[in-house]
């Protein structure tokens, strides 16, 4: 979602007191989106569960272990801050599952900003668009920051 919150709030702050003089002050909040969630996606069944909280979402993921294997994560902010969205399952890899096709259902298109591969999917490719379309990036382990692809991923393949 971010990478410098104080260069972006420094932006807007000037935008409004220079560009945009007699716009009223609401109108640049009052269409904010909602922050993501942090979700856990069971891949096997499709079920996606949510949380308010990263610490909750990290307290589901630890029940599942040796239960079924963390296959990937996204992140809403850079160096794996923020929100985080993590795909589980127990049947592999490599595979364009129908739950890496749009990450809409899981209020996380255009979010991403950083991602994490794991030791059972040791790599991930992200794309532009959903149904992995569009540009795209692949890397292998750790991406603190997705740099072009930034707030632009729609549709992810586990590899
Ligand atoms: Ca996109």
């Amino acid at each position: 979602m971010k990478l410098i919150r104080k260069t972006a709030t420094a932006l807007a702050v000037l935008l409004a007191a220079t560009v945009l003089p007699v716009a009223p002050a609401a109108a640049a909040t009052a269409e904010r989106p909602a922050p993501p969630r942090s979700c856990l996606v069971a891949v096997d069944t499709g079920e996606a569960t949510c949380y308010d909280s990263r610490a909750d979402h990290t307290r589901a993921l630890n029940r599942l272990r040796g239960v079924r294997a963390e296959m990937g994560s996204l992140y809403s902010d850079a160096n794996y801050q923020g929100a985080r969205l993590t795909f589980h399952g127990t049947l592999g890899c490599y595979f364009q599952y129908p739950e890496f096709a749009d990450l809409s259902r899981y209020g996380w298109n255009d979010i991403a900003s950083s991602a994490q591969a794991t030791a059972y999917c040791p790599s991930m490719s992200l794309y532009d668009h959903t149904w992995w379309a569009g540009d795209s990036m692949w890397f292998r382990a750790m991406e603190p920051w997705l740099r072009g692809l930034n707030d632009r991923i729609s549709s992810v393949r586990l590899g």
